[in-house]
């Protein structure tokens, strides 16, 4: 298959972006009136407005022309039936059909993919019921207060994310509680409240060979015993969720309790499974629901709206056209919603591990820049920290402000003064200020001239910098999950315009297969000598010094 810089569209958006980075966003707002009518659409459960980037309708065009010449349409057909997308890996791309309440049949080896999805959500309500209603008893038969999820990366993001934005939604029945890093420092902190007693662990991990997850899985194991003095309380305290049953058994957790995990679901797009287990327990089987429900809506309108008004679709376009063709190398993402304080970061993990790649499906190298690093913070706490490379880098950062209409726990006095900034800040990036406005304020202000001749070229801010505005009219478990939904669409998008094969991660497995023979080498003593220098050196400089 030709490279994409083949197509007649890629060609005429590289000219059309030569043009285009002479142009100012001012000119666009002062000479269309109806640009916010004319560079938004409505989605389920939000409003994208996308008029503050470097576009026309000229540009939009030839976008929608890359998408349709890229085959998208094609392509979101073939994910969502089942064909194996993931073509490094042999797998299809289902988590679709984890929140598609459909019964319609999918067969991914022999078995029907709709079977399997409703088995675990049942098993989930039960399970989730038992533990919930104070049913389900620990070894000296007193309820569960506390769930401890232990995983790491798609095994613990997405729910830890999920948990920490819908707060507000939870009875509190259980407390939960997450360990990803296997810094010993974070399960002691976590374990040091708790009375074993009263603790259920979510060992999560769909290989459940991670060796982060099994050194923290034994060392709760571990916890557990040295209060119980007996081995079998880990079938009262231990839960898993993964697809390698064989491994959950050799732990010692009861066949009952494994829940299920298939490998046409990837880590970091797993929130809607099983591994969404402590969302569930924390809210309620309902509230989860609830959440599939919101990413079922954004599903619909991916694979129904025309790509014009397809929310997904016009992000990605949009990155595309914001890294590929005028050169941005980040993406910022912005929440004003203390709910999403975790959003940033579970970005960072769909974008960058779906699409941080460099060779095309076909195994060449892309030549053309692909995804951008995305980074970000909440807004308020980012505009006195980082927002002044926003407005005055000579890197400009595209950026997509997230907030909320209302808020989910309102304080008077606090959501005006909150979205205040969510409006004002979008606006300077985009607006800017020039030399003359910047000396007449001054002037206005009774500044002496040279003072003026001074200050003003630092005060000067060039604007022209893309936002995208994402508003809800409040975070709940329904408009959350489209939310999630919207971007893991965007990244599936932004992949196939670019050639990427979204869904495998050979980068991680590199980084666990090398720790694995270090950690030998630092425990058992072994010199192995066959790393570069610097790596040789700083080992026996560890072994050496600290033991
Ligand atoms: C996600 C990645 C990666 C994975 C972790 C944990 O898409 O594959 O982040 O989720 O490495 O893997 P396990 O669930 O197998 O422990």
């Amino acid at each position: 298959m030709l490279s994409r810089t083949s197509l007649a569209s890629w060609q005429a958006l590289n000219v059309h972006a030569k043009q285009m980075k002479f142009r100012h966003m001012n000119e666009f707002f002062a000479t269309d009136k109806q640009r916010f009518e004319h560079f938004s659409v409505n989605a389920p459960s939000l409003l994208l407005d996308y008029s503050k980037n470097l576009v026309t309708q000229e540009t939009m065009l030839k976008l929608m022309a890359l998408a349709q010449e890229s085959d998208v349409i094609t392509w979101r057909e073939k994910m969502f039936s089942g064909e194996r997308i993931n073509s490094t890996e042999n797998r299809a791309v289902l988590h679709t059909a984890l929140r598609s309440g459909s019964e319609q049949s999918i067969n991914i080896d022999g078995a029907n993919v709709a079977q399997q999805v409703a088995a675990s959500l049942d098993k989930m309500k039960t399970f989730t019921e038992q533990v919930r209603s104070g049913d389900w008893l620990g070894y000296t038969g007193k309820r569960i207060t506390d769930i401890v999820n232990i995983g790491v990366g798609g095994s613990n993001l997405g729910p830890q994310m999920v948990t920490e934005a819908l707060k507000p939604y939870s009875d509190n029945r259980v407390r939960v509680h997450y360990v990803s890093n296997v810094d010993g420092t974070q399960i002691a902190n976590v374990l040091r409240p708790l009375n074993p007693e009263n603790v259920l662990f979510i060992v999560s991990s769909k290989t459940f060979t991670t060796t982060e997850t099994m050194t923290n899985a034994n060392t709760a194991r571990q916890w557990l015993i040295a209060s119980s003095f007996d081995e079998k309380s880990v079938a009262k305290h231990f839960i898993a969720v993964s697809a390698n049953v064989n491994n959950v058994s050799n732990f010692g957790i009861e066949a009952d309790n494994i829940f299920d995990m298939w490998d046409w679901v990837g880590g970091r797009f797993s929130l809607w499974s099983a591994i969404g287990l402590p969302i569930a327990l924390d809210l309620g089987f309902e509230k989860f629901k609830e959440l599939l429900v919101g990413a079922n809506e954004m599903d619909q309108h991916f694979c129904q709206t025309p790509l014009e008004q397809n929310a997904p679709v016009i992000l990605a376009l949009l990155s595309v056209w914001n890294c590929t063709f005028l050169g941005a190398q980040s993406q910022a993402i912005l929440p004003y919603d203390q709910s999403l304080h975790m959003f940033s970061a579970y970005m960072q993990q769909a974008e960058m591990e779906s699409n941080g790649k460099s060779v095309s499906w076909h195994g060449n190298a892309i030549d053309y820049p692909t995804v951008p690093s995305i980074w970000g913070a909440l807004g308020i706490n980012g505009q006195h920290a980082f927002y002044q490379y926003l407005h005055q880098s000579n890197n400009i950062v595209p950026a997509d402000f997230i907030g909320s209409i209302e808020s989910v726990t309102p304080v008077k006095g606090h959501h005006s003064t909150l979205m205040a900034n969510f409006f004002a800040q979008s606006q300077a990036l985009m607006s800017g200020v020039d030399e003359q406005q910047v000396r007449a304020d001054l002037k206005a202000k009774g500044r002496t001239q040279e003072y003026i001749d001074k200050v003003s070229p630092h005060k000067v801010h060039k604007g022209n910098r893309p936002t995208n505005t994402i508003l809800m009219k409040r975070i709940s478990p329904k408009s959350l999950g489209s939310l999630i939904a919207l971007y893991e669409h965007k990244i599936f998008v932004q992949g196939i315009i670019l050639q990427i094969c979204s869904f495998d991660q050979w980068g991680v497995e590199l980084g666990k297969g090398l720790a694995n023979e270090i950690q030998q080498e630092l425990e058992q003593n072994i010199t192995n000598g066959n790393h570069d220098s610097s790596t040789n050196s700083l080992i026996s400089f560890f072994k050496s010094s600290f033991r």
